[in-house]
């Protein structure tokens, strides 16, 4: 390009970008990861981050986004606690000349110039990996049955990993899914609902299907309370893939998880640093990813970042 033409950025100018992150909370391994990743990447290309954290609540993740329209940032990321209720604050950054990044979780607005692009992964297809595993692994003449554990209800990876699982179970005569509960991808909330499952259909559960690590973890411990072998009574799934998910796949406790990259850092300033220098942006930005099990943890978890 001619470098005459080109437009001044504030780079140009010697002023530093400043990105407002609205983070949605601290609720798991997956987040945690995802926190530091970004405070780190920030860091490394010399963008000036305003973080904030909403601590699960959509109402205080609204006021944060709504303090950085106030407070002139540049670009604005967030990763959405639901699909549903943005409209109206997404429609104030759009009125400041504010670009929105999606970070990990998508939003469901009727008007699609909202938002400016979408880093993270594909929800559906994480839940279509979980169930073509279990539907290799678990085949013949028995009839399976699944407990699953839900994410926050209406968070977009919980609509995914929902859809895409039980579309690819659905194509399996031998499974039925006993029960669904819903958490927030914590550990205690995995637990909990673990322990209401047993309670319910007790040693008929054959499988659990956990949108996320900590949940899993959560319900192992409630498993194995019960008096039962998680990973061997029962299989255990979930998704994330993060490095306790991999030591309790080393101790034969979950049997496999569903890589879900929180690493998204330098992806996003590289998008934010792009959307300044006047580049267009590809509307979805999606990490690619794999699948381990007990048989690959071992060798993984010296390799794994997180
Ligand atoms: O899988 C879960 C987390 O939005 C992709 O949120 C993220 C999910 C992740 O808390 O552990």
């Amino acid at each position: 390009s001619d470098p005459e033409k080109r437009e001044t950025t504030k780079q140009d100018e010697g002023k530093s970008i400043v990105l407002g992150f609205a983070q949605v909370g601290t609720e798991s391994s997956w987040r945690l990861a995802n926190t530091k990743s970004v405070i780190a990447a920030a860091k490394e290309a010399g963008i000036d981050l305003l973080y904030d954290n909403a601590e699960q609540s959509q109402e205080r993740q609204i006021e944060i986004i709504r303090r950085f329209i106030k407070q002139k940032v540049d670009v604005i990321a967030f990763s959405p606690k639901t699909e549903t209720g943005w409209e109206e604050v997404l429609q104030e950054a759009k009125e400041a000349g504010i670009p929105v990044i999606l970070s990990d979780r998508e939003v469901n607005v009727s008007d699609d110039t909202l938002w400016t692009a979408y880093i993270g992964s594909d929800m559906m297809d994480e839940g279509r990996r979980a169930a073509h595993w279990l539907a290799g692994e678990l085949t013949g003449q028995k009839r399976y049955r699944i407990v699953e554990l839900e994410g926050t209800e209406k968070s977009a990876p919980a609509v995914g990993r929902k859809k895409g699982f039980e579309e690819v179970i659905r194509q399996h005569g031998n499974f039925e899914i006993l029960g669904s509960y819903s958490g927030d991808y914590t550990y205690e909330d995995g637990k909990k609902m673990m322990e209401t499952a047993l309670r319910q259909h007790g040693k008929l559960i054959d499988v659990v299907y956990a949108h996320n690590d900590d949940m899993a973890l959560g319900a192992i411990q409630a498993i194995e309370e019960y008096g039962l072998h998680p990973g061997k009574d029962m299989v255990i799934i979930s998704i994330d893939a993060t490095r306790p998910a991999f030591q309790a796949m080393v101790t034969g406790k979950l049997n496999m998880a569903v890589e879900c990259n929180p690493l998204l850092g330098p992806q996003l300033m590289k998008a934010v640093r792009d959307l300044m220098d006047g580049k267009e942006l590809p509307m979805k930005i999606i990490t690619s990813e794999g699948v381990f099990t007990q048989e690959t943890a071992k060798r993984e978890l010296q390799n794994r970042e997180f």
